[in-house]
């Protein structure tokens, strides 16, 4: 009898003991007293009341595209250094979120370093098209050899002196020159036909609900801008002298129905500095990669300007679009609502803004102001000023 009731006893403690293994193999309390978390097995279920570390937002693909029909041979194209991911990564959401997500066009990264594993894993993660990412040839970001690298060095000195915004600065002039000749023969770029440029910390203000590409292929259009202003007139002294040059040395690439009086107020004498910000740019790469592009970037390259002057890509473009392109091949994006450091183009019209969903201060807006030059681009094409641009105008 004792024999049995001890044998009854193992079996007992036998059982509680088992009966306490499993109950530490499932439970789902962790160690913090007071506060149960759920561990990664049972995170899916939602019916649990205990508090979770995240509510449920689990689907980790972007939606497909809405759009339908064709897509043209596009991509958005960015130059970055792997330091500005943060603040290309807040550009590329606006884009996506405003317009890309409904397109799904392609974005090719350009650097004149290797894009590091972050840049790449955020940039990628956010976009919903394919991404490519391109290193720079030496060649086209370094000091032709044309170049006096002394006189040059001199010319940064005194810039700085006179504190020139980034007058003395060696990158932003390579930067500068790559973005007036390369960028659009670079070898990811030759698959496409059209680019739209896209710059670190860059807003957007209203939806964009059709294709920006599709419009300017439909429309024959090769350049086009959002913001136009005066130019710096002490980074650029002689820049128009090489751009006359270039027009009596090339009669042949210069168009019939130009927009030179976007450029000159008096028939192409001298350069009023008025110039489309190149920062937004949707555009031909055709256009760039043409004779009479190559022909007038080489010319300007040879003067020297990016290295002794600082030769920015915006008055660069603009004077190239300006003389090469007939008017009507340019366009001004006013339903594009977009911010650069520190200018904002808002659309004017109240009812345009909620039909778009914009969230632009209207009070922003620079397009009439005094140093925009909208209104010579307006004048020369004989549009009319939207209803209520005037009170924009302080
Ligand atoms: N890879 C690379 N990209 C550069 C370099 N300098 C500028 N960039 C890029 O070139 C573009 C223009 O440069 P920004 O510094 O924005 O020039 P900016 O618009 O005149 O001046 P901000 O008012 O400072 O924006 C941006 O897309 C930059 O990320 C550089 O040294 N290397
Ligand atoms: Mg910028």
């Amino acid at each position: 009898m004792a024999g049995s009731q001890r044998y009854i006893r193992y079996i007992v403690i036998a059982i509680a003991f088992l009966g306490l293994l499993f109950y530490i193999s499932t439970s789902s309390t962790t160690t913090v007293p007071g506060i149960p978390v759920k561990d990664s097995a049972s995170s899916s279920s939602s019916s649990s009341s205990t508090l979770q570390p995240t509510t449920p937002n689990d689907s980790k693909s972007l939606p497909p595209a809405t759009a339908p029909g064709e897509r043209m041979n596009a991509t958005f194209v960015t130059l970055a250094r792997n330091s500005d991911v943060w603040e290309i990564a807040r550009s590329i959401r606006q884009v996506e979120d405003r317009f890309n997500k409904k397109y799904n066009y392609d974005w090719v990264f350009l650097n004149d370093a290797e894009f590091d594993d972050q840049f790449k894993k955020v940039t990628s993660a956010l976009t919903s098209g394919n991404t490519k990412y391109g290193k720079i040839p030496k060649e086209h970001w370094s000091f032709p050899e044309w170049i006096d690298v002394d006189k040059a060095a001199k010319v940064r000195e005194d810039m700085r002196e006179k504190k020139i915004i980034y007058g003395d600065s060696v990158s932003y002039r390579h930067m500068c020159r790559y973005e007036s000749g390369f960028f659009f023969r670079h070898p990811l770029m030759l698959d496409y036909e059209w680019y739209w440029r896209v710059e670190p910390s860059i807003e957007l203000f209203c939806d964009i609900n059709y294709d920006t590409f599709k419009f300017m292929a439909d429309n024959k259009k090769k350049y086009s801008f959002v913001l136009s202003l005066y130019e710096y007139v002490e980074t650029i002294p002689t820049l128009w002298d090489s751009a006359k040059a270039f027009m009596k040395e090339h009669p042949e690439h210069i168009a019939k129905d130009n927009s030179m009086a976007f450029l000159s107020d008096d028939g192409g004498n001298t350069y009023n500095h008025c110039h489309f910000w190149s920062n937004f740019e949707i555009g031909n790469l055709n256009w760039l990669r043409s004779k009479a592009y190559i022909d007038y970037f080489n010319k300007l390259d040879r003067d020297g300007g990016f290295f002794y002057e600082r030769w920015g890509d915006a008055p660069v473009h603009s004077i190239a679009a300006a003389i090469m392109l007939p008017k009507d091949e340019m366009h001004f994006f006013n339903d594009i609502a977009y911010y650069h450091v520190p200018f904002t183009h808002c659309p004017t019209g109240e009812q345009y803004r909620m039909d778009h969903k914009c969230h632009c201060n209207p009070k922003d807006n620079f397009d009439w102001q005094g140093y925009s030059c909208l209104t010579r681009y307006f004048d020369l094409n004989d549009m009319k000023k939207p209803e209520g641009y005037e009170k924009e105008q302080s």
